[in-house]
């Protein structure tokens, strides 16, 4: 295996990917955290830099007020004609929606509605003649509908300009008979056009199936009993491998001419009952055709060697484009400028039970990682917290002359207290294997472990089981994100330090 998988770790899941020349870009949803839908950029499909965001402004994404899953779901990114575009559903805002750069980096345009379609994971594909495709799976969270039934993979032909549908839906193939057929993307490739959806649902039993035919419209059919592949042609689903729900994929050619799938997985850690603290991250695995249809490797583990650290002092101009706040943008609750050197945030009240907390945010990219910042809370309260959701975080946080750690799980909630340092002190999350002789303690992700004060005087408030902050337990879309928070007042933040292995 020549890649390295995870190939984007921490929560970057429903990856799509184009290429363009030499370069690959590729993006990934965001949900209720903004900016949203990262862009990355990569010569060699192994090293991945994020150049930018799709949405860095008010009113691209109706993100604010989404509820938790809403937001940025699957965005399909591709190029024609010195165009970039990102077709994605805003779900439960906006709708569905087209954005277009001419610059991948930005800026990008406010997003143009398609109008009327009720949709998610759009796909976008040109025919022949020019003309494009959106093909998409029929789950409706944007019209305020109560969920109807699944309406299988459909397609429109669309006017890109106006975003006017210039056909009605269509129901194309829908895989196999299992749940949510979903992440549709067609391919044109030697004599055939390919349909390459998602079904089985996110959790387990995920996987990738295919269909072919002879034009961009269908009909597509699996050959099933005709020399066609056995569907799902990609799924973990019962198998021991150390990546599961592996599904949601985009094609594309490798800089060697070879081919390779670019989708979302998880990385259970535990024993039966597995816990995944990452999220949905994003894999790779090698590709080909063989007899006109499309074969695809097992997805294995393959972690990058060493330690990956991620260390600021906050000297710079603007924070870099990884940093996320929920549901408003970083700029708009945190200043780099108020006090030099410090990020400083401003509170409103807000905890982190609560859908806006002056927050900005970093992936938790490695199951062993370590986080800490020094924080200078005046007279303010504030703190370094691990989150999934507004019901499941963990967090330690000084002010008002106490240091409390808590821990918020579905409304089940305990706090440890301690005395606070007097002025500067360093908060420090550490997210460690658990250990101990009991069968329990391989059931689990991680244990993590809050403390504040730095060498000798470090004291450490609790240890907490780490399985209630995982995808399988929170069932929200995102994945654990290192918050630098403010309650109440303006606290200080310096030297954030986040260092993670795999
Ligand atoms: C996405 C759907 C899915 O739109 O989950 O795993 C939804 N796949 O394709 C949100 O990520």
């Amino acid at each position: 295996m020549i890649y390295p998988n995870p190939l984007i770790s921490g929560f970057y899941p429903d990856p799509s990917v184009v290429k363009v020349g030499e370069d690959y870009y590729l993006a990934t949803s965001t949900f209720e955290y903004l900016p949203g839908i990262p862009i990355f950029h990569s010569r060699d499909l192994v090293s991945w830099t994020q150049i930018g965001n799709v949405v860095d402004r008010p009113g691209q994404l109706h993100s604010e007020n989404v509820p938790t899953l809403g937001g940025a779901w699957a965005p399909t990114i591709r190029h024609r004609d010195g165009l970039f575009y990102v077709v994605v559903t805003d779900a439960m805002a906006r709708g569905m929606l087209i954005f277009t750069s001419a610059s991948v980096e930005g800026p990008w345009d406010d997003g143009i509605l398609v109008k009327g379609i009720h949709g998610i994971d759009p796909d976008l594909a040109w025919g022949e003649d020019g003309t494009a495709y959106i093909t998409y799976s029929g789950l409706d969270t944007t019209s305020g509908a109560e969920p109807g039934p699944h309406g299988g993979i459909l397609q429109i032909t669309v006017d890109l300009e106006s975003g006017t549908p210039t056909s009605e839906p269509k129901q194309l193939w829908s895989g196999t008979g299992l749940k949510f057929p979903e992440a549709p993307h067609l391919y044109q490739h030697g004599d055939y056009w390919y349909l390459l959806i998602a079904e089985g649902g996110t959790e387990r039993g995920h996987g990738i199936s295919v269909a072919r035919g002879n034009s961009p419209a269908g009909p597509f059919a699996d050959g099933a009993g005709q020399g066609g592949p056995t569907n799902p042609i990609l799924s973990a689903r019962s198998t021991g491998r150390e990546i599961q729900n592996t599904g949601h994929g985009d094609l594309v050619e490798t800089p060697d001419g070879g081919w390779a799938l670019i989708m979302l997985g998880m990385r259970p850690g535990g024993m039966t009952q597995a816990f995944s603290a990452l999220g949905r991250e994003t894999f790779i695995t090698e590709a080909r055709w063989e007899n006109d249809w499309l074969v695809a490797e097992p997805v294995l583990l393959n972690p990058r060697e060493g330690e990956s650290v991620f260390e600021t002092d906050f000297d710079e101009q603007t924070l870099s484009p990884q940093w996320i706040s929920i549901r408003q943008f970083p700029a708009e609750v945190s200043s780099l400028s108020e006090r030099p050197g410090w990020l400083t945030l401003t509170g409103d009240g807000s905890t982190l039970d609560d859908q806006r907390p002056a927050l900005v945010g970093w992936r938790q990219q490695h199951p062993w990682a370590t986080a800490s910042v020094v924080i200078d809370p005046g007279t303010g309260l504030g703190g370094l917290s691990v989150r999934y959701d507004e019901d499941h975080h963990y967090e330690i946080e000084v002010g008002e002359g106490r240091v409390t750690a808590r821990a918020s799980v579905a409304g089940i909630r305990q706090t440890w207290t301690h005395d606070a340092p007097k002025g500067a002190t360093t908060l420090s999350i550490d997210f460690i294997r658990s250990v101990g002789d009991s069968m329990l303690s391989a059931l689990t992700s991680d244990i993590v472990v809050l403390s504040a004060g730095e060498g000798d005087d470090r004291f450490e408030l609790a240890r907490v089981d780490g399985r209630y902050l995982s995808q399988e337990t929170a069932a929200s879309f995102t994945g654990r994100v290192i918050g630098l928070y403010a309650v109440r007042g303006t606290v200080a933040f310096d030297s954030f330090r986040y260092a993670g292995k795999d």
